[in-house]
């Protein structure tokens, strides 16, 4: 390994790291690709990395109309849990969980995975009973979960207000001990540069401008640098999935809304757990650097903005303050938004589609964040075989035709 003196440390430090070595290839796209992948969040740059990986694809791109993770990657409060009502989103996502206990590894880059565990409040008795109803359900397909009470919900985060008299006082909750939080940049980053080393070509400042459809099938894409060919196209763009359906003729049923989140000025360590309540609309986290990390519900309307507005945050504040008063002395210090795409079932979307070679990861909404190891895995089977893996098979696009959907909405938390 290498060392660096206090010298080299300060030399690197002044010359802005203008001498670090980059950690990924910035190559001219190439005239054609065995599979391009439209979007460099961590769905996309997963994706292009189990492909190279797993299937061994040697001519693989993706492109990116910005910088890779400057998404809704770069946007989330980067919760990661598992605890899923429905048997079918439990695995999907249960099996991210386990990419993610070893990405670190996987990746040679640290993602700084934190297995903090996650609360989900309880404010009253429909609450409770649903967050029994998916605990057993949780454990019924392997994964852990547990119902606790008020007292030990007091006992695990003392500043947290449990008075029976507050306007919704906690009646107890979920907890699962594996979820936590990661790092959002750095699984771009890490993906990124496991990706390039395999050689996959990763192009920023690429925006896919059409898809070019003859007789059924896709054979390229049209961009801001030029056509570029290929034998199969996967469109990973969250909230902009269905401008990117329409260039090829086809209607997605998917909305995308805003999503905001905020983050105080560092404070002393007071929280070193994840809670959300889905009934008050707020949830919590306090990140290393010692920022309380508060997220909201989405804004109810349909845009493209990436931000939202200052109702909703408001409110997500109002109920912050309503579960820990103390956090009320603390200033905000910044605000964003993202552009979420949600579907009815507030499932995901990964399937093939009526276009032959074309390919959609789509509709995470509010929670794809968790799933960005699995949802890379299994959508580069989907690529690389022309069909689904069994695990992401429930979740194409045909669900919407014969009316198996799968209802996430509880499972989704606060977001919906
Ligand atoms: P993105 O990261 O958005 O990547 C899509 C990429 O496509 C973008 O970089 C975009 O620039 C690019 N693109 C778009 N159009 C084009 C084009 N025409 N050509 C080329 N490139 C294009 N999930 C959780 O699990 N836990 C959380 O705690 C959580 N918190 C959230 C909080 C907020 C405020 C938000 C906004 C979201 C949150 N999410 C959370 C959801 C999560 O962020 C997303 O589901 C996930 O990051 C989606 O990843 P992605 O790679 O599919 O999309
Ligand atoms: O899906 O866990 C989640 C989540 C938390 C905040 C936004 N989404």
């Amino acid at each position: 390994m290498k060392r660096y003196s206090a010298l080299s440390l300060l030399r690197n430090a002044l010359d802005y790291n203008r001498k670090w070595p980059t950690a990924w290839r910035s190559p001219e796209p190439k005239k054609s690709y065995e599979a391009i992948i439209v979007g460099g969040g961590g769905h996309g740059l997963a994706t292009a990395y189990y492909l190279a990986r797993d299937h061994g694809f040697k001519n693989v791109a993706v492109l990116e109309k910005n910088w890779i993770g400057g998404g809704n990657t770069g946007r989330n409060t980067s919760i990661v849990r598992s605890n899923y009502l429905w048997t079918e989103a439990s695995l999907l996502y249960e099996k991210s969980l386990r990419l993610w206990e070893g990405l670190s590894r996987d990746l040679n880059y640290n993602v700084m995975f934190s297995q903090r565990g996650v609360y989900n409040l309880g404010h009253s008795l429909q609450d409770m009973r649903d967050i029994e109803r998916r605990v057993n359900a949780n454990r019924l397909n392997g994964i852990d979960a547990e119902v606790i009470g008020p007292a030990e919900v007091k006992k695990a985060i003392p500043c947290i207000n449990t008075s029976p008299s507050a306007r919704y006082p906690i009646l107890g909750a979920s907890l699962q001990r594996r979820g936590g939080v990661a790092r959002h940049d750095a699984v771009a980053w890490g993906f990124a540069r496991a990706a390039d080393a395999l050689g996959v070509d990763i192009i920023e400042q690429c925006e896919v401008t059409g898809i070019d459809v003859r007789a059924g099938r896709a054979l390229g894409v049209a961009t801001t640098r030029g056509p570029i060919a290929a034998d199969r196209i996967g469109v990973v763009v969250a909230g902009n999935a269905g401008v990117l359906a329409k260039m090829a003729g086809l209607r997605l049923p998917i909305e995308s809304h805003p999503l905001q989140a905020f983050v105080s000025e560092p404070i002393r360590p007071v929280l070193d757990t994840v809670v959300m309540s889905g009934a008050v609309h707020g949830y919590i986290s306090q990140s290393d650097k010692g920022e309380l990390v508060v997220g909201a519900g989405i804004d109810a309307y349909n845009g493209y903005g990436q931000r939202g507005s200052f109702p909703v945050i408001e409110h997500a504040m109002q109920a912050i303050i309503e579960l820990f008063p103390a956090f009320s002395r603390v200033r905000m210090l910044r605000l964003w938004g993202g552009i979420v795409d949600i579907c009815p079932d507030a499932c995901p979307i990964l399937s093939k589609t009526p276009v032959e070679g074309l390919y959609f990861n789509c509709g995470w909404g509010t929670g794809g964040f968790k799933a960005t190891p699995g949802s890379g895995w299994a959508f580069a089977h989907t690529l690389a075989h022309d069909r689904p893996h069994e695990l992401n098979a429930p979740f194409s696009l045909d669900r919407f035709a014969s009316g198996a959907l799968i209802d996430e909405h509880g499972a989704a938390a606060v977001a919906h």
